[in-house]
């Protein structure tokens, strides 16, 4: 053995001996309560710890109750600024799912003859993963290697990530699961706000009489959310803008059942009718924003006529919904994946922007112009995982930013790219044209998740290497990969999370992770040593320490955090929202941003952007007559199951089995009967699914959640031109019943 390797050895020794850290320890508090945080573990072990959950963007405080300091059950956390006591099916069973069979316990590699994926040694699979990639790099250039991270690591392990592979190993290229989800409200924020900020706080959901839901099914898939909405005493009006009848439709006040993907002209018409009425905030659209009367002028031509014929809204449903808006005091406008998965999503999600800034409804309790994001940190990963945006929301391509970048991590300035990483779609066109050789997925699984399955099944060959670190080994990604490093999962590590409202929380380790699977922030540590850049992380030794790191990174920045002192206070407080400068007093746990009008463009102002509609990438036709929608199909399921399809209370809360929702005219029409199966093809793929009858979709249009591994294969690969977010939620197919039926 080389004596440079005698480190990383005993290094891998040590944290296989530790698994990754001890228990938590100083952060145990009272059963429900909070302030006791420094009780040593050892003089109380068997206390309650209160963490954020590691499904979804709500972030709710879960109490996690501990004998001989492991988690042996949890209940919702009372005292939580976020759910006040309350979860979802997900929530409740978060632990159950670390218990699973396929855990991933030691690292795979496939071996050449048998082509098997076989258990082998840390120390094997480290120098593999190095060597392996560092000969691509060596052969095709250091941007033939990228990675894709993900939404649900925590914040000290993204920005590790980001570091090493970017500054360390030399990548240019690495993208997260969240351009399949946020980019599209990130470039949105970005552009109409000056910087990637969403506004709210979950106060508003209970402030509000007005609250507008575009394209967002929060019963679903933010059910704490809706819990929250339901609190709301002023008996508000609730507008779902959803093709769909969803659950959130059905309790909602107005319902605009719209063609799929007219939501931009019925946005331009509502704009008109606001303007045309005098129904603005002419003070602060002076004060605050620019290029209002280029919007104006823009929106003109969408007369009430031409947005009802296009949109399939009545005149009066249009009318009624500009009433609303103009009368209501405090308006909200909230939207998730209906907007954001759209091949003119960032338009789209601006033109909600703009209806909040050009009627005033903004920066005030109740207001707002709101993107509610996925995955438990996938704020985290658009401020600090160096993707595709240098951290803390800086640009790799601007000087002065890499120069302070390099300054606060104390490297070469020469070893931050000096060009913006490609999008994950870019990545994938990479591999097929032969320019990304090795690829490096973390916390993700393209291989149920990605847009047009297909092709990506095609570009497997076409890549040299492909690692991927996981909890599970089971994963559809997994199971094509060289490589396979097992990894700790939420509840057996540290860290934190940023939730939709900024809200940042801590994730501690409460159960030991299984076999020599480690946490990923360790990994990333092991990785820096074998690849031979260890140096550049001495002060990266913990997930407390990187916290120290994020925080320098984010000083005078928007998403300042130099005032949080560490995780014992997030820890005390339930959760703090991003900003908190240094000195600055935490004074409400409930804080929203732009109280002051003060936008983040140098001129202070928020400003109008806007453009003509596009076409529909593919719509339906003679061939393919129906739209396919798909998204959320229940509480329970959490995208590609590896995860809550390891719970039994969670199996039985979910249908086995994919179907499609079909309208009763049209299964009529087709002779298609409940439970049947039918085909559905697109132009991409043919599946079977089980048919369910329903009027929750209108005529025409089918919807297939995106659980099962099948519905990806048919979903059309396009994307928005400025955040390259795929546009999951509109395809054409056709739908014919098979084998006679019912099985
Ligand atoms: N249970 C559960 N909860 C989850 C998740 C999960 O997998 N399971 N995932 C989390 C993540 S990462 C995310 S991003 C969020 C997603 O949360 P949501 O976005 O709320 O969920 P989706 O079902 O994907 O999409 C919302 C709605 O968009 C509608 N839609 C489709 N096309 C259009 C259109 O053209 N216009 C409009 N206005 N609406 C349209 C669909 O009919 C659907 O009802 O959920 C998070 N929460
Ligand atoms: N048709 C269609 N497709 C969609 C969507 C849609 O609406 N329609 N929605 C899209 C959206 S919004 C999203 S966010 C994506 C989600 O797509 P993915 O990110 O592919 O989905 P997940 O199942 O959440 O994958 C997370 C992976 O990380 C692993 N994991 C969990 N915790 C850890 C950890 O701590 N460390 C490591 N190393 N691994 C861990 C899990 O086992 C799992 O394999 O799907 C997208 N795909
Ligand atoms: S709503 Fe989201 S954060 Fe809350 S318990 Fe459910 S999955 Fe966890
Ligand atoms: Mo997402």
């Amino acid at each position: 053995m080389s004596s440079a390797l005698t480190k990383p050895v005993s290094l891998v020794r040590d944290l296989i001996h530790q698994k990754s850290g001890p228990l938590t320890r100083e952060l145990i508090q009272q059963p429900g309560g909070f302030g006791l945080g420094n009780i040593p573990a050892s003089a109380r072990p068997d206390r309650t710890t209160m963490m954020v959950c590691g499904f979804c963007s709500t972030g709710c405080g879960l109490n996690i109750h501990l004998k001989d300091r492991q988690a042996i059950g949890l209940t919702p956390a009372k005292n939580s600024p976020v759910n006040l006591g309350m979860a979802c099916p997900k929530g409740w069973e978060a632990l159950e799912v670390l218990k699973a069979k396929d855990r991933a316990t030691m690292p795979l590699t496939r071996c050449a003859g048998s082509g098997d994926l076989r258990p082998t040694e840390w120390h094997i699979a480290l120098n593999e993963f190095c060597d392996r990639f560092k000969a691509i790099q060596k052969e095709h250039g250091n941007d033939s290697v990228a990675f894709i991270s993900t939404g649900q690591i925590v914040n000290e392990e993204m920005a590790f990530l980001g570091a090493l592979a970017k500054f360390g190993m030399g990548m240019i290229h690495g993208d997260g699961n969240t351009r399949q989800c946020m980019a599209t409200a990130a470039t949105a924020y970005k552009q109409s706000f000056g910087f990637d900020a969403p506004p709210f706080t979950y106060q508003d959901f209970e402030e509000s009489d007005v609250l507008v839901f575009v394209g967002a099914n929060p019963c679903i898939a933010h059910p704490i959310m809706w819990e929250r909405v339901m609190r709301n005493q002023n008996n508000p009006e609730i507008v779902v803008v959803d093709p769909r009848k969803t659950e959130t439709a059905m309790q909602s006040t107005q319902h605009l059942a719209l063609a799929p993907k007219s939501d931009l002209t019925l946005f331009y018409g509502l704009a008109r009718l606001l303007i045309d009425n005098g129904w603005i905030d002419r003070e602060f659209i002076d004060a605050h924003t620019t290029e209002f009367d280029a919007f104006a002028e823009h929106v003109a031509p969408y007369t009430l006529e031409r947005v009802s014929s296009e949109t399939g809204i009545s005149p009066d449903a249009i009318l009624h919904l500009a009433h609303t808006i103009h009368e209501g005091k405090k308006v909200s406008f909230w939207w998730t994946m209906g907007v954001n998965q759209s091949y003119e999503g960032t338009r789209l999600a601006q033109s909600l922007i703009n209806l909040a800034l050009m009627t005033g409804n903004i920066g005030r309790p109740g207001t707002g112009a709101n993107s509610i994001t996925g995955q438990c940190n996938a704020m985290g990963s658009r401020m600090f995982s160096n993707t595709t945006g240098l951290f803390a929301g800086r640009d790799f391509e601007k000087e002065h930013d890499r120069k302070d970048v390099a300054e606060i991590l104390g490297i070469d300035v020469g070893s931050i790219p000096q060009e913006n990483s490609l999008a994950y779609n870019e990545i994938i066109d990479g591999i097929e044209s032969g320019k990304i050789r090795g690829l490096w997925v973390i916390a993700t699984n393209p291989a149920h998740s990605w847009i047009n399955q297909n092709r990506l099944k095609e570009l497997r060959e076409k890549l040299d290497f492909l690692v991927v670190q996981d909890m599970y080994s089971t994963t559809e990604t997994a199971q094509i990969a060289d490589l396979v490093l097992p990894a700790a999962a939420w509840g057996e590590k540290e860290g934190t999370f940023i939730n939709s409202e900024r809200r940042i929380g801590l994730v501690k380790k409460v159960s030991a992770a299984p076999g020599q699977a480690l946490s990923d922030f360790f990994i990333f540590r092991l990785i820096a040593e074998y690849w031979g850049c260890g140096e550049m992380f001495e002060d990266w030794g913990s997930p407390a320490d990187v916290f120290e790191i994020i925080k320098k990174l984010s000083a005078g920045r928007p998403n300042d955090i130099t005032g949080i002192t560490d995780y014992h206070m997030i820890d005390e407080a339930g959760g703090i929202q991003w900003p908190l400068r240094a000195g600055e007093e935490l004074k409400d746990s409930q804080r929203r941003l732009f109280e002051d009008g003060q936008f983040y463009h140098a001129d202070g102002k928020a400003k109008f952007y806007f453009e003509a509609p596009r076409e529909m990438p593919e719509p339906p036709d003679e061939d393919y007559p129906f739209t396919l929608l798909t998204g959320r199909g229940s509480a329970s399921q959490w995208h590609t199951q590896t995860r809550t399809s390891k719970s039994a209370v969670l199996r039985k809360l979910y249908p086995k089995t994919i179907f499609a929702e079909i309208h009763p005219d049209d299964a009529n029409r087709l002779g298609i009967r409940p439970e049947d199966w039918v085909e559905v093809a697109s132009r991409r793929a043919a599946i079977e699914v089980k048919a369910l009858i329903t009027v929750a979709v209108q005529p025409g249009q089918i919807f297939i959640p995106m659980h099962y591994k099948l519905t990806n294969q048919l979903t059309h690969d396009s994307f928005d031109p400025y955040s390259k977010q795929p546009s999951y939620k509109a395809c054409a197919v056709t739908i014919r019943q098979t084998r006679g039926g019912s099985r």
